[in-house]
C-alpha cells in the first residue's frame, strides 16, 4: 500500500515537472511551427545549426566574427544549448529569411536565448525588424 501511494506521489510530481516545462517553453502562434530540436554546431550568437536545419534568433543580432563581443556571445550559446534538445517557437510573421534559416525563438534548458543574450548584453535588439515580428511586443525586445 505504501508503495502504491509513493508511486501516486511520484506520478504527480512527474506530471507537475512536465507542465512546468510547458510553463516555460510556450508555444505561440502555430503549433505547428513549434518543434523541439538537437543544437549540432553553434554558428555564432544568433545562429544555430540543427538538426531541423539552421535556427536565426529572431530579432536578435549578436557581433559578427572580428567584431567585439562575438566570442562572448558565442560561448554564451554554447554553454547553455551546444549538444542539447531544445524547443523552437518560430516566429509565425518571418518563418524563414532569404537564406532559409528558421526565424525563431528558443529555449534552452528552458530559458529564452533570445531574451538572455540581450539582457546580458551579449546582443543587441534588430528594431528594423519590430514590425514583422510575432515577438516584437514581449518586454525584452524593447520594441514598444
Ligand atoms: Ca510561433
Amino acid at each position: 500500500m505504501k508503495k502504491k501511494i509513493l508511486l501516486f506521489i511520484s506520478l504527480i510530481f512527474l506530471l507537475i515537472l512536465q507542465l512546468s516545462k510547458f510553463y516555460h517553453q510556450p508555444c505561440q502562434g502555430n503549433r505547428n511551427l513549434c518543434f523541439t530540436t538537437y543544437v549540432v554546431k553553434v554558428i555564432d550568437g544568433d545562429t544555430l545549426e540543427t538538426k531541423n536545419g539552421i535556427i536565426r534568433l529572431s530579432l536578435v543580432n549578436a557581433p559578427e566574427k572580428n567584431e567585439e563581443g562575438f566570442e562572448l556571445a558565442k560561448e554564451f550559446v554554447e554553454k547553455f544549448c551546444l549538444k542539447k534538445e531544445i524547443f523552437v517557437d518560430v516566429d509565425d510573421f518571418q518563418v524563414k529569411d532569404i537564406y532559409g534559416r528558421w526565424v525563431a525563438k528558443v529555449y534552452c534548458n528552458g530559458i529564452n536565448l533570445n531574451e538572455e543574450l540581450v539582457k546580458n548584453g551579449l546582443a543587441k535588439v534588430n528594431k528594423i525588424f519590430c514590425e514583422n515580428s510575432e515577438f516584437a511586443k514581449e518586454s525584452w525586445t524593447g520594441c514598444y
